[in-house]
């Protein structure tokens, strides 16, 4: 009998997973906020995944953060800020085996997440797969990427990663998943702050590369100073590739500020400038960066955590 997979934050990428799980015939539970919205889960029939056009609507089981059954194996997909809230909730349910595999971008809430429930084994993840939701328990499949998973404490890759092939999530296990995360914080510093200072597409900083040079050089010196050298390497080339790769399309962040979202700048540039002071490093453009995003995201009465 296969474990069950519960996915707390029936968001974009939760559901994306939650779909594609039980399209494989494995056990998913959705864990919602409470009763209110399992009563509208269940009034729409369940969850609508929309792929290559084609939408298709699956029953998937749900219930809220209060029901009392035990979960072994937890898929984290809320955002970076309320993910160690929610995992604290959900702490007295966890068995003494229990597995967390964590989806945040950034860096700061897994730490966060591990401190609520150390007898747990927490997997780290970062994903370039896209979702969006559409509608109430509707989810668009946008854009086909991968996800590494690895655990900084325990190199093994769990058996459960058959699951996932089973699936067709596209995963790799990952021995240097830290080095992973840091350089998509690095790419994300380096984008998404300027594209919503400069309220452009990616493709818009073209006209802005010697800016993005200097913080790629700034960002670069962090990775060095906190041993990450392999995530700095070839910064600059590599943001100027996603600038190019993804010029039509708005950032996540500049997405987020578009529609009055609250971002989750603390845990990307404000997560670097925290290491950057506590390894007293001098970095006045990213500094500045994070200075002129807190003062914009203030003026449109946006959380500038
Ligand atoms: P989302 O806002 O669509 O989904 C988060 C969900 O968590 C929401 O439905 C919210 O209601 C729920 N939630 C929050 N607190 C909860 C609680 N206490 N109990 C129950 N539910 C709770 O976010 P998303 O876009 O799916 O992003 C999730 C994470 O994945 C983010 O860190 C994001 O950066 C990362 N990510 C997203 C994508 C993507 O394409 N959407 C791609 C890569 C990485
Ligand atoms: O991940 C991204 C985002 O928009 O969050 C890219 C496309 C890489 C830009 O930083």
């Amino acid at each position: 009998m296969s474990t069950t997979w519960h996915v707390l934050g029936a968001g974009s990428l939760g559901t994306l997973w939650a779909a594609r799980l039980a399209r494989a015939g494995l056990p998913v539970r959705l864990i919602l906020r409470d009763q209110a919205r399992l009563q509208a889960y269940q009034a729409a029939g369940g969850l609508t995944l929309v792929e290559h056009g084609q939408a298709c609507v699956q029953a998937i089981a749900a219930e809220t953060l209060d029901t009392p059954t035990p979960i072994k194996r937890l898929l984290v997909a809320c955002k970076a800020y309320d993910a160690a809230q929610a995992v604290a909730h959900l702490a007295p349910r966890l068995s003494a085996d229990a597995e967390l595999i964590l989806l945040q971008n950034g860096l700061g809430s897994q730490d966060a997440v591990a401190a609520q429930v150390p007898q747990a084994r927490c997997i780290f993840a970062s994903s370039t797969e896209g979702a969006f939701r559409d509608g109430d328990w509707r989810v668009v499949f946008a854009g086909h990427g991968y996800t590494w998973l690895g655990d900084v404490s325990h190199p093994v890759a769990p058996p459960w990663l058959d699951d996932l092939t089973h699936s067709g999530i596209p995963h790799e296990w990952s021995a240097d998943i830290l080095t992973r995360l840091w350089r998509k914080l690095a790419l994300n510093c380096a984008i998404n702050p300027l594209t919503v200072l400069h309220d452009c597409r990616n493709g818009g900083l073209q006209q802005h590369q010697c800016e993005v040079a200097t913080l790629c050089a700034e960002l670069g010196e962090l990775l060095e100073c906190c041993g990450q050298p392999a995530a700095a390497q070839d910064l600059q080339q590599e943001v100027e590739r996603v600038i190019q790769a993804t010029a039509a399309n708005y950032s996540s962040m500049h997405q987020d500020v578009t529609s009055q979202r609250r971002t989750e700048i603390s845990y990307l540039l404000g997560y670097a400038c925290k290491v950057a002071t506590r390894h007293q490093l001098t970095l006045p453009h990213l500094f500045q960066l994070q200075q002129r995003l807190i003062e914009l995201l203030q003026q449109r009465g946006l959380p500038s955590d």
